[in-house]
């Protein structure tokens, strides 16, 4: 086995982050399998051009052969697994392509991880891992009054995303209780930082609220999300992985719930802070209440208690903090801005909010 993880998904918003700091944080190379879906783009990892240690293959989770061959040439020592359809809104609109990437996907991935594993030897064996990185929505919607998620809440999915994801996370646990495969299963909360998508609520709004477009939140602005710095997920997931019990789950989390209207508001106040608007005056002003999201949950929170007492792993971003660094990345690197808002995402902006805004 070789010093030498197989990431898949790391083109997208978390994968290429985790990717980077994966490089910057040991020694250990990474062969980067990404389909290059409109969410995955290779310009997220520019920076790794000349790096021998990163290779990015372009290929399908599904294609068994494909990775297959991957396991067999590079004997990685992990696997740690991003790929996925994301968004929740297409997935009401499009739910297919969430069963076939997020179900189907992750079990050829684990059918295929299963086979490398079997021709290892014990020592080999006892060494190798299967991360799997899975979300929170999972569980379904909290009541303001109710604890936050745990590890041992029940799984109960709302929307055809977070049902694909929990099937997903259901074949991981059965392929280590049946076959013993090395299975490390995270789920977290709301990430957000450098690289996200602009169809993902901050990234949208900042990107709205900087050229004077509409705002356009769901519903009463009233559901609560927990949010996590993409640094911070990418910490506990090389925690989970050097330290994690195997077939264990971890809930990850940043304590920071905010509603979704409280979110907006910060965004708007940095840009009016950073970017004055003379003639829109303050940057609310482009608020607006559209048609909800259907089933949309209420409220997320994560118990991050395991995580902590079992690994050590702390969040280090405060959502004040992050939410700015993330305002000024947006700024910063408008390049990469233009450069996916291509023709694909317009009409996807279009699809999702004409009748919603028409309101
Ligand atoms: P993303 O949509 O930004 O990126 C997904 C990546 O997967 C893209 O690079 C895409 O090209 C690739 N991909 C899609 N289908 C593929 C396929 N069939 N084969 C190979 N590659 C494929 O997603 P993200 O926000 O970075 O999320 C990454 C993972 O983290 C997902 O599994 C998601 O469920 C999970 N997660 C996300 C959040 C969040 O807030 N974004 C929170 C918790 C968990
Ligand atoms: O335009 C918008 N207006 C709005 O009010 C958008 C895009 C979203 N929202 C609301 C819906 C949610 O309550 O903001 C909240 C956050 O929405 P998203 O950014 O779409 O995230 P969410 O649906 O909470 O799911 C995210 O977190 C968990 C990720 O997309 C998932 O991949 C992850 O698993």
């Amino acid at each position: 086995m070789n010093d030498i993880i197989i990431v898949t998904g790391g083109a997208g918003f978390i994968g290429s982050n985790f990717v980077l700091s994966w490089i910057a944080n040991t020694s250990s190379e990474v062969v980067n399998l990404d389909a290059l879906t409109y969410a995955g783009n290779r310009k997220n990892l520019l920076s790794l051009d000349r790096d021998s240690r990163h290779s990015l293959v372009k290929g399908d989770i599904r294609d068994t052969a494909l990775v297959t061959s991957l396991f067999r040439t590079h004997k990685p020592r992990a696997i740690v697994h991003f790929a996925a359809e994301s968004h929740v809104d297409r997935s009401i609109t499009g739910p297919d392509a969430f069963v076939q990437t997020n179900v189907v996907g992750t079990f050829s991935l684990l059918q295929a991880a299963k086979t490398y594993w079997e021709t290892l030897d014990a020592d080999e064996k006892s060494k190798f891992r299967f991360l799997h990185v899975s979300t929170d929505e999972v569980y379904g919607t909290l009541k303001p009054e109710d604890p936050a998620f745990s590890e041992t809440t029940a799984y109960a999915p709302n929307s055809p995303y977070a049902a694909s994801k929990a099937a997903s996370d259901h074949f991981v646990r059965a392929y280590f209780h049946t076959y013993g495969l090395p299975v490390l299963t995270t789920n977290c909360s709301n990430n957000y930082g450098p690289y996200q998508f602009p169809e993902k609520l901050i990234p949208l709004m900042i990107l709205n609220a900087l050229e004077g477009k509409a705002l356009p939140v769901y519903g009463d602005g009233l559901n609560v999300r927990d949010w996590l710095y993409v640094e911070d997920h990418c910490s506990a997931i090389r925690a989970v992985l050097e330290k994690g019990r195997l077939g264990e789950t971890y809930n990850i989390g940043g304590s920071s719930e905010r509603t979704n209207i409280e979110v907006v508001h910060a965004i708007c106040d940095i840009l009016d802070e950073l970017q004055p608007n003379k003639a829109l005056g303050s940057r609310r002003n482009l608020i607006s209440y559209v048609q909800d999201r259907p089933g949309h949950d209420r409220r997320y929170a994560i118990d991050a208690r395991k995580i902590a007492s079992e690994l050590s792993w702390q969040p280090q971003q405060q959502f004040e903090g992050g939410i700015r660094k993330t305002v000024e990345w947006f700024l910063q690197n408008m390049d990469w801005v233009n450069d996916v808002r291509s023709g694909a995402y317009q009409q996807w902006i279009e699809l999702n909010y004409a009748e919603r805004l028409s309101l």
